[in-house]
């Protein structure tokens, strides 16, 4: 079994093959119903996991508020050395972990051990940003006043994460909401369970290190119910959801009903321009890691790409070839640039998408095929696509989480743009040029639309310094670098009076 084969990397994580409890808010417990997780190559059971309900839930916001009162009042700097000993913990176990990211959720070694990165990355930022939390000093309209801005924690961070990116997209909200002087309470996807207990039992060392109580960084995994539940749930003062944008609008409504503040990553259907005056090679690599890369899957995947037409046919020949040589397979083995889908209905997903195409009047012109023979007729594979479409069919202006790649051509400058922006999602969008006058209109206010606006790089594969998120129906929020962190903060604005008289703001005189 895929345990058995893989005994030294469950069990350098904590991992059973039975008995994995799937809630931590200071102890490990679990009340909730078994749920085995699978692996993708071969949907055999890896593991069983005792998830959460409500009512552990419910505990373990109590546990998070407590663990977060003494937290708020450590010195920010002092925070930063807590996460230099997660930061440090993770490379530890950089190779487990990501090997266990393959395992679950499906994605090559490589990406696995990439996303890993990324909460190293991210805790390496957050480190210097416990130096570095800086507010304004403002001038004072009055005499002998001062006026300052203060930003302090709001208290818990809720965060709902995606199966795709089971580590690094907690990484980000973790280590930002961490040094900002919050608790974080997770519900990861329920598929990818067992990461979410590796990584927490990490976490959980680093705090206990530094003798903190560990129940600042709680776990719930389970379904929707216990997904619903923090949402709804007042305690939950930043909700940052990951995940569907039909989810997502109900996730912020519910959220803004009670005044909490929500953090939106949810659908895209990002585009990637390829100009004539670009590097046509540059472009083919960047389009295969975008399209294929991650088989589809990532919020940033290339769904859609828009080729000049005077380029077109050069530019597809060169993918066709490229795209024949991608050896799909299982995800740990050397060589395998594509592993399987995540679910058996994300196989169906793939196919519904390529019946549509045709209906719609598309052509298939690489791919097309589910891969169901020999070594992989146990797994969700599935053979990277690419269409020939036209930009408005219903297929292409909706998000097929799958590695099809829907391709079309353009005219002029302008006419690529607006099919970048034609669609309701808004995450990320590259264009592939030699010419600044393109790269300059296509990040001024008629370029493209999207949170992420790239120039001679994959939409994917966003480095965690920028603030990622996007616009539109991807829902507004924006996580990971820049000036993130300060949604993670109430902002105080402080007038001080130190002038021992009452000058009113706009002159006025009162009595
Ligand atoms: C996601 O797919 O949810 O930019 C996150 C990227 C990665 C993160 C993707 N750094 O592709």
């Amino acid at each position: 079994s895929t345990f058995d084969k893989h005994r030294s990397v469950f069990e350098s994580l904590g991992l059973d093959k039975t008995n994995n409890k799937g809630v931590f808010d200071g102890e490990w417990k679990g009340s909730g119903p078994v749920v085995p997780s699978y692996n993708p190559v071969n949907n055999e059971v890896i593991a069983e996991v005792i998830t959460g309900t409500t009512d552990d839930l419910n505990v373990a916001f109590e546990k998070v508020a407590e663990a977060q009162k003494i937290w708020r009042e450590l010195p920010v700097p002092k925070r930063g050395h807590v996460l230099l000993t997660m930061r440090n913990a993770l490379v530890e176990n950089l190779q487990p972990l990501g090997k266990l990211v393959a395992l679950e959720m499906g994605k090559i070694l490589p990406e696995g051990i990439g996303e890993v990165q990324e909460y190293i990355d991210i805790l390496e930022y957050a480190l210097g940003l416990s130096r570095m939390l800086q507010g304004a000093v403002i001038p004072s309209e009055r005499p002998g006043h001062a006026m300052l801005e203060t930003w302090n924690p709001l208290g818990t961070v809720g965060i709902i994460s995606a199966f795709n990116f089971p580590v690094a997209v907690y990484g980000w909200n973790c280590a930002i909401a961490l040094v900002t002087g919050n608790g974080t309470i997770w519900k990861p996807a329920p598929t990818t369970s067992l990461v979410s207990i590796a990584v927490t039992r990490i976490i959980a060392k680093a705090l206990k290190d530094h003798d903190l109580p560990t129940s600042l960084c709680a776990l719930v995994t389970g379904g929707s119910d216990v997904g619903s539940a923090m949402t709804a749930d007042k305690r939950a003062h930043v909700l940052s959801f990951t995940g569907s944008t039909n989810v997502g609008r109900e996730v912020g409504k519910v959220v803004q009903g009670r005044f909490g503040r929500s953090i939106l990553e949810l659908g895209g259907n990002n585009a990637l321009i390829v100009t004539d005056d670009c590097d046509l090679d540059l472009a083919a690599r960047a389009i295969l890691f975008a399209a294929v890369g991650t088989a589809g899957q990532r919020c940033t995947t290339t769904r859609r790409l828009i080729v000049q037409e005077s380029v077109y046919d050069t530019l597809i020949e060169r993918l066709k070839k490229a795209y024949k040589q991608v050896k799909v397979g299982d995800p740990l083995d050397e060589g395998v640039l594509c592993g399987p889908l995540h679910t058996k209905e994300a196989v169906e997903i793939y196919k519904n998408a390529l019946e549509r195409v045709k209906q719609e009047g598309g052509e298939i012109i690489v791919g097309g095929k589910v891969l169901d023979d020999g070594p992989l007729k146990h797994g969700n594979f599935v053979e990277p696509t690419m269409t020939r479409v036209r930009p408005d069919m219903e297929v292409v202006q909706n998000e097929s989480f799958v590695p099809i790649l829907h391709t079309m051509t353009y005219k002029t400058l302008d006419e690529a743009i607006a099919i970048n922006n034609s669609v309701a999602q808004g995450l990320s969008s590259s264009i592939f040029t030699s010419n600044p006058s393109t790269i300059f209109k296509w990040i001024g206010p008629s370029g493209s639309d999207c949170g992420i606006i790239n120039v001679n790089i994959p939409t994917n594969g966003a480095e965690i310094g920028g603030a990622f998120g996007g616009e539109k129906e991807t829902g507004g929020g924006r996580e990971s670098g820049s000036d993130s962190w300060k949604q993670y903060c109430r902002r105080g604005t402080c007038t001080i009076n130190y002038s021992g008289t009452l000058p009113l703001a706009q002159g006025i005189n009162f009595g």
